[in-house]
């Protein structure tokens, strides 16, 4: 069995021996490369755009202004600002030349000609509707409540009430390879190379904005050096780059740089939580009110994140109450979409922050309180209409809890000399694999050799390791002979791709059963070649068997005997093919969940450090915890980096401050920590394969962790990320 076990990841030779292909690494004879010319303010009615000069640069073929198209919920004027700016580094102009350093140099010599309008950047004066985002548009472009029982008379009615302003940061979904790009455009037809999480999303985007001036459009994803959520969905830059090469008749590149990538791929989190929470002495919540405000920058693309984060709310905790406003309002900044998480960690955030400080308020145990008020029988319906299918949610606490009682200790003992420490528990609940289904192809080649065609993208998570562990044990062949592959649209018929964490289980289970059909097509094969009844077969260890009569013939054997008949005569009654293409969805999202524990101190200079770190997950069944330990961690440093480090800052007009690395702090490895994690196989899913996602749900466990940690360490409140080093000293 590979389940279960840690495999080595199949997809490592290529990356550490140097032969990974970005979309920077791949080059096409007569490739032209693009400049996007960009905003440098942030509000404006752009009134002429002067290319004379530019064009006549050496090595400039073509400069496009002025190109766009109608698509739903960017920003108007998409992909390039026409006669509204509506945010710095909106693009103005596409120059396209012979490489990036000459299109860049004629970029400068475009002329822009404006005039500023004023601008709304703080979220909360953008509700106050004075100052216009967007010329003759309402500020609050989303609107919506979400409500249970009767909020606000049994907030009245509690004991102790908090009332707190919770602010979650914009954060720059900084994956390690910045955004990129080549367009070929070639006998009438579009094939794209992409960083990208879905080629599919791209290619029917794509192809609903430029197919009335191509044939078909192939997306292929470029080896894709990390997304976290933000290369789900196509760019400006996509739109333009397909376009240029449509209009040159040549391949296209475009590669963004660091900053330019930070003020273009889309931000996020940006959500403030005003908080009204109540509970009765003896421990158990009344209700929780929320004004929720979503900072959705200039287009309105982010909405969902509020409806996940208000629906997400009420976590593990029985809440007989509860009413979030939901308000997603225009500022004069990068628009807002997913980041790991997307969502829930907000959700989260806020409702462990109400867990510790309500606990503190009545002077309870947060463990304590947190039991108190726990789901403690599943399934069960969240009262905003969440289903969480399976778990046990007090048993996975209780061994958090050990935990968190040694952490108290040691931080206890650190106190007495003189340290600053503190410890803290989150418990979370995540909402996973999104996205109606994804499909798998599974193929015996003529050497025996497994293919298997999965319509997920994974960039960096390992599925095509964990895929074929599935797959080799359904089939009984080894790993190392069963090969993953996907990406390229034109060899997967519909697919949607890699985000939600979904990729194991929905793509898993297609790969499953895709190898379950495969079965059934080898005994059928094998029934000739054995001349028995297919009734009479069986399919164990990667050979078809007749138990009466103790004949076999491997997977292998079939294989090639296929593939040999194939030069010959029709010999047989069935198709002489071993592949088949499945397709897997679930009737509803799945709903796993974990705790984290930290144990922090904090120097006199305020800088804060995890002195020991634990994560307990409970994902159904794990496929390779290796795999999804991996995850974790990658998300615990990125959840340190958001409450430690990580903001988008913007001054007053619109100008991003924290605009390349040396001024946005990300955590490297000199602030990062061990993490131990441990998994419980309780709450399991209703696939065959009984899995639940693991690639997010360490960004939403962190934060409310370690900032109990930090608030404990400091004994001062915190209710905002990042905590800045100021805060701490
Ligand atoms: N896994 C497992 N057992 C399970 C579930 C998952 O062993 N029951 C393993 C899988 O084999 C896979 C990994 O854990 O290698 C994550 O699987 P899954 O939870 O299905 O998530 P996805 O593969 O769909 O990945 C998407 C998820 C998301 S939404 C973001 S955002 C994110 C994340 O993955 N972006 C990442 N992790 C990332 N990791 C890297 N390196 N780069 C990113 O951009
Ligand atoms: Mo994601």
């Amino acid at each position: 069995m590979y389940v279960g076990q840690r495999s080595k990841r199949k997809e490592d030779l290529k990356f550490i021996t140097g032969e990974g292909k970005y979309v920077d690494d791949l080059s096409l004879p007569g490739v032209q490369e693009l400049f996007i010319l960009r905003s440098n303010v942030a509000h404006a009615k752009l009134k002429k755009v002067d290319i004379s000069d530019a064009l006549k640069y050496p090595g400039v073929s073509v400069i496009i202004t002025g190109f766009t198209f109608k698509f739903e919920n960017r920003p108007n004027n998409f992909p390039m600002a026409k006669d509204e700016i509506l945010y710095a580094g909106q693009p103005i102009a596409a120059v396209i030349a012979k490489d990036r350093y000459v299109a860049a140099d004629a970029a400068e010599l475009i002329q822009v000609d404006y005039e500023e309008l004023p601008t709304v950047i703080d979220p909360e004066e953008s509700l106050k509707n004075e100052v216009k985002a967007i010329e003759g548009k309402d500020n609050v472009g989303y609107k919506k409540t979400y409500s249970a029982g009767d909020a606000e008379s049994a907030i009245k009615n509690s004991d102790v009430i908090i009332e707190e302003k919770m602010n979650i940061s914009r954060v720059y979904p900084a994956a390690m390879e910045p955004r990129g790009v080549m367009s070929v455009f070639q006998e009438g037809n579009l094939t794209v190379y992409a960083s990208t999480q879905s080629p599919h999303y791209m290619r029917k985007f794509l192809l609903s904005a430029l197919g009335n001036k191509v044939g078909d459009i192939r997306v292929i994803q470029a080896d894709t050096g990390g997304a976290f959520g933000s290369k789900l969905f196509p760019y400006a830059e996509d739109f333009i780059t397909a376009y240029a090469s449509i209009i040159t008749k040549r391949p296209v590149k475009w590669i963004a740089t660091r900053s330019e990538d930070m003020r273009s791929t889309y931000h996020g989190r940006g959500q403030i939580h005003h908080i009204k929470a109540g509970a009765r002495k003896d421990g158990s919540i009344t209700a929780i009110l929320d004004d929720l405000i979503l900072d959705m920058g200039a287009a309105s693309h982010s909405t969902y994140l509020a409806d996940i984060a208000a629906t997400m709310l009420p976590a593990a905790y029985k809440i007989p109450n509860i009413k979030v406003n939901v308000y997603g309002v225009y500022t004069n900044k990068t628009p807002l979409d997913q980041y790991r998480g997307a969502g829930r960690p907000e959700a989260i955030f806020v409702i462990e922050r109400i867990m510790d400080l309500l606990a503190d308020e009545l002077k309870i145990d947060p463990i304590e309180f947190r039991k108190r008020n726990l789901v403690t029988s599943l399934p069960y319906k969240n009262p905003l209409g969440i289903n969480f299918e399976s778990g046990d949610f007090m048993s996975l606490l209780q061994k958090a809890e050990h935990v968190y009682r040694e952490f108290e200790r040691r931080a206890e003992e650190l106190r007495l000399k003189g340290i600053r420490a503190g410890a803290g528990l989150s418990f979370y609940v995540e909402e996973n694999n999104f996205g109606p289904w994804e499909s798998a192809s599974v193929r015996v080649r003529g050497d025996g050799k497994v293919l298997v065609v999965i319509g997920a993208a994974p960039h960096g998570q390992g599925a095509g390791t964990a895929i074929a562990q599935i797959v080799a044990d359904e089939l009984g062949v080894p790993i190392d002979d069963v090969d993953v592959i996907w990406g390229d649209t034109a060899i997967i018929g519909e697919a949607f791709g890699t985000y939600g964490s979904r990729s194991l289980t929905l793509a898993g289970n297609a790969a499953l059963l895709a190898a379950r059909k495969v079965k059934e097509r080898a005994k059928r094969l094998a029934a000739q070649f054995l001349k028995s009844d297919v009734q009479e077969l069986e399919y164990t260890d990667g050979r078809v068997v007749n138990p009466k009569t103790g004949q076999y013939i491997t997977l292998k054997d079939i294989s090639q005997k296929v593939t040999a008949n194939l030069g010959g005569a029709w010999a047989y009654k069935e198709e002489p093919r071993l592949e088949s293409t499945a397709y897997f969805g679930m009737d509803d999202l799945t709903h796993p969940y974990g705790a984290h524990v930290a144990l922090a101190v904090v120097d006199e200079s305020g800088k804060p450090k995890i002195l020991d770190y634990y994560a307990i997950d409970d994902i159904g069944r794990v496929i390779n915890p290796m795999l999804a330990e991996g995850q974790v961690r990658g998300g615990v440093a990125q959840g340190w980096g958001e409450s430690t480090l990580e903001e988008m800052v913007y001054d007053e007009n619109g100008n991003l401050i924290t605009g390349s690395l040396a001024e946005y702090g990300m955590p490297t490895s000199m602030e990062t920590f061990n993490v131990k994690w441990e998994f419980m196989e309780v709450g399991f899913s209703n696939a065959p394969l009984p899995s639940k996602g693991i690639g997010e749900g360490a960004t939403i466990g962190t934060p409310p962790a370690v900032i109990r940690a930090l608030e404990k360490a400091i004994g001062k409140k915190i209710t905002s990320i990042p905590v800045r080093m100021e805060e701490l000293c």
